[in-house]
């Protein structure tokens, strides 16, 4: 992809972009100032395909603005209003129960901070939805109501979260950021926290194991250069703490509040501009959302190919843009956010609050597991009528297994698994010997490991398998295996964990604090039964038709074919994310079998044996 720049000044842009080098101020404010649209859109929509393919991401939600009553006045809000006004509202925790369903999977609660509530009016609301709608994850109060209820009710931060989180808080919004300016906090905010609280809070969460949102509200009287600031200021907590799961521009919906004329909304240009535009700036973020009840449809639509790869949900009834005049509908059924996703040429993924894929509207979908040794099939694959969604192995296996991934690269034990329904492809992921992305970080030998608790990254399906068969067929013990969850991790609690792909890499680059053994399964297996061992393997859809299948086989050989001549050229720059040197990429791509042949599939035959053998793997 290269676009044809008209404003040669996005150029240099354009290199660091592709050399994987950090935007500055001077550089978002050159891409905020050109009027080269496409191109600007077009770089912001290769960094978005790096990270999450063809897939957009949707989640069946449910807002629950739980009273309007607020202590404080905040100029930009139409949403607020005081005790005793006649719109003033308060639901009870059975009001918000009644408006939830067994399909919602994510409750968004946010509202007014009323004087007169209890601490425990607020823990029964989450514990009670928790409880109720065990299916749907809370994603509740934002920064700005956390410190509400840390003065009010003289607890610590942490301690606020931890009861929250006890009661089953799972994310936090992240709402209440506004803009990172003292300027415009002191004319439109002044009573709200400014950027260093609202960043303190979430930097508490995130060490919780709580992952959190952001947002900033543009379009009323920041300037550029203060929305970059904001940007730069995420970036940075990002890189301490990798726990903001995405970032949501909210377009400002001037209703009544005097700010700006009330039919005066943000451009569309300026909406896409800063879609694209937090893109490219926000290197270290998962995630970009169009958050199309403040866009509108229409721009929301056209943001997912400048950049944006979520459109939060179905929402349910909002109130907080709609009381300052948004005209976009009240809720979307979940057809219509697939119909917008597809239109706009992207897979619609339907996902649950920490971006797990739960189910793919799509056909022609080739899964890609997202790991640095998966790079070789899909850097030069030619899409053709196919589209890319990368899953992590376990993930795709349960998506696989409900017949909506049409070929990709499975792990091992989804393969046996769905065996019946799936053509065997001869490409896969074999090591030799080593491998060095399935690692055991640990703080015992293996021997001492028997009745010891394992942390297991949350990707794993066959690996957590090679594991169970290691410990107990080669060592002759047994451990409790725990699930990692998604989010930040404390580890110290576990004698070992077990981490694969790029996790691992990076683990094994830069060590995991605490756990000073680090054991290589592939090796561990290698010097057991002198045989590589298959993780992955290239499938297709039996039911899928010859031509569809010959065009498929062709497209994958004719790309690794190309890989190979060059790994550091197609892996370099992810291998450099990693921390690791060209010629380490180099080596660790090196170490693979792509091509399976006899001894992949005596290897293979080998595992499923000793599989059958060992007790089924339980994991907590
Ligand atoms: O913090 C208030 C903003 C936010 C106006 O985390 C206004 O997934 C525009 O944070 N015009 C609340 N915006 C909404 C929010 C949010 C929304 C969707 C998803 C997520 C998420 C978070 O709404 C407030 C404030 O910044 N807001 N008034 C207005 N007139």
């Amino acid at each position: 992809m290269s676009p044809n720049f008209r404003d040669t000044n996005l150029l240099p842009i354009w290199q660091k972009i592709q050399n994987g080098e950090r935007l500055s101020l001077e550089d978002g404010l050159i891409l905020y100032n050109t009027n080269d649209i496409i191109s600007l859109g077009k770089m912001a929509n290769y960094v978005q395909q790096k990270k999450s393919g063809d897939a957009v991401y949707f989640v069946l939600n449910q807002k629950i603005e739980h009273t309007n009553i607020c202590v404080l006045s905040c100029k930009f809000c139409d949403f607020a209003v005081k005790k005793g006004d006649p719109d003033a509202y308060e639901m009870t925790t059975e009001e918000i129960l009644s408006k939830l369903t067994p399909e919602i999977m994510e409750v968004h609660i946010t509202g007014g901070m009323p004087a007169d509530w209890e601490w425990e009016r607020y823990v029964d609301i989450v514990r009670s939805i928790h409880e109720k709608f065990p299916q749907a994850d809370v994603k509740a109060y934002t920064a700005v109501e956390i410190d509400f209820f840390h003065k009010k009710f003289k607890m610590p931060i942490e301690e606020v979260l931890r009861q929250l989180q006890a009661a089953g808080l799972r994310t936090m919004p992240g709402g209440g950021a506004e803009v990172f300016s003292e300027r415009v906090r002191r004319l439109l905010f002044n009573q709200k926290i400014g950027a260093k609280t609202w960043l303190d809070i979430h930097k508490t969460a995130h060490k919780l194991g709580i992952p959190t949102n952001s947002t900033m509200l543009y379009g009323h009287i920041e300037t550029l250069e203060e929305r970059l600031i904001h940007m730069l200021k995420l970036r940075e907590t990002q890189d301490e703490t990798g726990g903001f799961l995405t970032f949501i521009p909210l377009a400002f919906q001037p209703g009544d509040t005097n700010i700006k004329p009330h039919d005066q909304f943000t451009s569309a240009i300026d909406d896409l501009k800063t879609i694209a535009v937090s893109r490219l700036m926000l290197d270290n973020f998962p995630h970009i959302k169009a958050y199309w009840v403040m866009l509108t449809e229409e721009v929301a639509s056209v943001a997912l190919n400048f950049g944006a790869d979520d459109m939060d949900g179905t929402v349910g009834h909002e109130r907080i843009a709609h009381d300052a005049g948004a005209t976009s509908p009240m809720e979307l059924t979940k057809e219509h956010i697939i119909k917008i996703i597809k239109d706009a040429g992207k897979i619609p993924v339907e996902r649950d609050v920490y971006y797990n894929p739960l189910n793919v509207y799509s056909d022609h979908v080739i899964g890609k597991i997202p790991y640095l040794n998966s790079i070789p099939f899909y850097a030069n694959f030619e899409k053709r009528q196919f589209r890319i969604l990368p899953v992590v192995p376990r993930r795709m296996g349960v998506l696989n297994s409900k017949g909506q991934i049409d070929a990709g690269l499975f792990s091992l034990m989804d393969y046996f698994s769905e065996e019946e329904n799936l053509e065997f492809m001869n490409w896969g992921l074999a090591s030799r010997d080593q491998v060095k992305s399935v690692m055991l970080f640990s703080k015992e030998g293996w021997l001492d490991l028997n009745g010891k608790t394992i942390g297991i990254t949350d990707d794993t399906a066959t690996s957590v398998q090679l594991l169970n068969v290691l410990l107990e067929k080669k060592y002759g013990v047994q451990a409790r295996f725990e699930r990692l969850h998604a989010g930040v991790n404390d580890l110290s609690g576990y004698d070992a964990v077990l981490l694969i792909g790029d996790e691992a890499m990076r683990r094994n680059k830069y060590g995991l604090n605490g756990f000073e053994l680090v054991f290589d399964l592939a090796k561990e297996w290698y010097d057991w039964k002198k045989l590589p061992f298959v993780f992955a393997v290239w499938a297709v859809k039996k039911t899928l038709d010859d031509a569809t299948k010959n065009e498929l086989k062709e497209i994958i050989e004719r790309s690794l074919e190309k890989s190979e001549l060059d790994f550091v050229a197609v892996a370099g720059l992810h291998g450099k994310e990693l921390g690791w040197s060209a010629q380490e990429t180099k080596e660790y791509l090196e170490g693979f079998n792509f091509r399976l042949g006899e001894r992949e599939r005596e290897a293979m035959q080998e595992f499923r044996t000793l599989v059958e053998e060992v007790e089924t793997v339980s994991i907590k």
